[in-house]
């Protein structure tokens, strides 16, 4: 495909016919699509037939775009009851990637993907790159964790299509990576803002400025939340244009960023159909309100999700933007509708520590989870109370049994935890709801 510019707004496309179709044919071809989707799984697929069957809805049902409200909805639980591929809807031969993520308790959630699939997503960032500015001239840093995780081969493969040079860094080891950004004339870079922010204040530490040292130019940033104060924080220390970038490994990782604008997410409606809905009564909120976000995967072929509840808080931008493209836009992700927590890009649920924390025999029941942004990185501290018997006046028992608990965590979770210990007795009790989490992070 062609990246072609247009005189009359200035701006380039990957995809122009896809990008600025009329909205009348985007709803026609979406309804299209729909219509296939549904009747494919329906015959094809037993948890998809027996979840529609469950709701009395047949694929005949689906006769306009909102007869969607008819579907039931999915959520991350299913994945894990059907894990590994009892949702996958192609055969084994025809998966060519598989992609995990950690989650609650349990197992995780497992994504499969043919080549095509990967094709799409692919396709989706090289539209949002582009509507960026990003292109063959530039060298794209990806700091991204590569592996399971989907952000690093995500955005390699994106920016790969539309030509750029990447350079493959994946997490840690900091100042290499500004060397190289330095010595390579890196001029974007993908990761989230917190890594960011670090890799400013340690070039900073190092007499790097990355305003005037180097050619960075833009940063797409996402995986976690962050703000628009954090944007300007981020944008006069760096001089960098930053982008939301925006994604989940249950629909295939990073995929839409806003464009130059940055006023939204644009979605490729070719690709995902979005729904907002009122978390509470399910019910879908008019344009401009902030729900619950709801998506379809109206081309996946080997995960493709119908109505899938993300849980992330948005709405749907009503407005068109002035980019010209025609595609829904959502908004900046504000917050989650459970509660999920992103450490350092990865995704803890509390109730994952707790059951952790429960395997081990010297701890009580009494736990407190604290989250600090320390010199930009997320630090999250595990407060357990410790049994009496198991309590000890010898400091190397004590140490010991705290190393034990930070491995455990560390094993289970993927992410460092300070464990300190505390006496039994000693930690907040709660007569109504328990509130364990105390997250004192700022995005500002
Ligand atoms: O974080 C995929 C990704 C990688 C997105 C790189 C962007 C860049 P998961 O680990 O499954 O996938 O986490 C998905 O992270 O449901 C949101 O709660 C949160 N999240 C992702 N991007 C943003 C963002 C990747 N731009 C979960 N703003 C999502 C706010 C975000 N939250």
């Amino acid at each position: 495909m062609k990246i072609f510019s247009v005189s009359v707004i200035n701006m380039a496309y990957w995809n122009k016919e896809i990008e600025c179709m009329p909205q009348e044919e985007i709803k026609k071809r979406q309804l299209d699509m729909l219509q296939k989707l549904i009747a494919h799984l329906y015959k094809d697929n037993k948890f998809y037939h027996d979840k529609m069957a469950a709701k009395g809805v047949v694929p005949e049902d689906i006769k306009t775009l909102e007869d969607i409200t008819k579907l039931p909805f999915m959520y991350k639980q299913d994945l894990r009851d059907n894990y590994p591929t009892k949702m996958f809807t192609e055969p084994i031969d025809k998966i060519v990637r598989f992609h995990v993520s950690s989650g609650t308790t349990g197992k995780p959630t497992l994504v499969g993907y043919t080549r095509n699939d990967l094709e799409f997503w692919s396709e989706a960032l090289a539209r949002s790159l582009t509507s960026c500015g990003v292109g063959e001239k530039d060298v794209m840093q990806v700091s991204y964790g590569y592996g399971l995780f989907t952000g690093g081969l995500g955005a390699h493969y994106g920016a790969e299509k539309v030509g750029a040079t990447v350079l493959p860094t994946g997490t840690g080891n900091t100042e290499r990576q500004i060397e190289l950004m330095q010595d390579l004339g890196v001029t974007a870079i993908a990761c989230t803002p917190s890594y960011f922010i670090h890799m400013i204040d340690v070039a900073k530490q190092k007499g790097v400025d990355i305003r005037k040292d180097t050619v960075l130019r833009r940063a797409f940033l996402g995986a976690e939340p962050w703000t628009e104060g954090m944007r300007k924080h981020i944008e006069e220390a760096s001089g960098v244009k930053a982008y939301d970038i925006y994604g989940m490994s249950e629909m295939a990782g990073p995929m839409y960023t806003e464009c130059e604008e940055r006023c939204g997410i644009h979605i490729p409606w070719d690709i995902m159909y979005c729904e907002v809905v009122d978390p509470e009564t399910d019910e879908p909120v008019a344009p401009g309100q902030k729900g619950e976000l709801v998506v379809t995967m109206l081309k996946k072929e080997a995960f493709p999700l119908v109505r899938y509840k993300v849980k992330d808080v948005t709405c749907i931008m009503p407005e068109p933007c002035k980019c010209g493209r025609t595609s829904p836009r959502i908004a900046r992700i504000t917050g989650r509708t459970d509660d999920m927590l992103i450490i350092r890009g990865i995704n803890v649920f509390p109730s994952q520590i707790e059951h952790t924390l429960l395997q081990i025999p010297e701890v009580e029941s009494h736990y407190m989870i604290i989250v600090d942004r320390i010199n930009a990185l997320d630090v999250l501290t595990l407060q357990v109370e410790i049994k009496p018997e198991a309590f000890s006046d010898k400091v190397n028992e004590m140490t010991d049994l705290k190393k034990r608990i930070e491995n455990e965590m560390k094993k289970y979770l993927n992410v460092a935890v300070k464990v300190e210990l505390k006496e039994s007795g000693s930690l907040p009790r709660f007569e109504g709801k328990s509130k364990r989490v105390i997250d004192r992070r700022t995005y500002e």
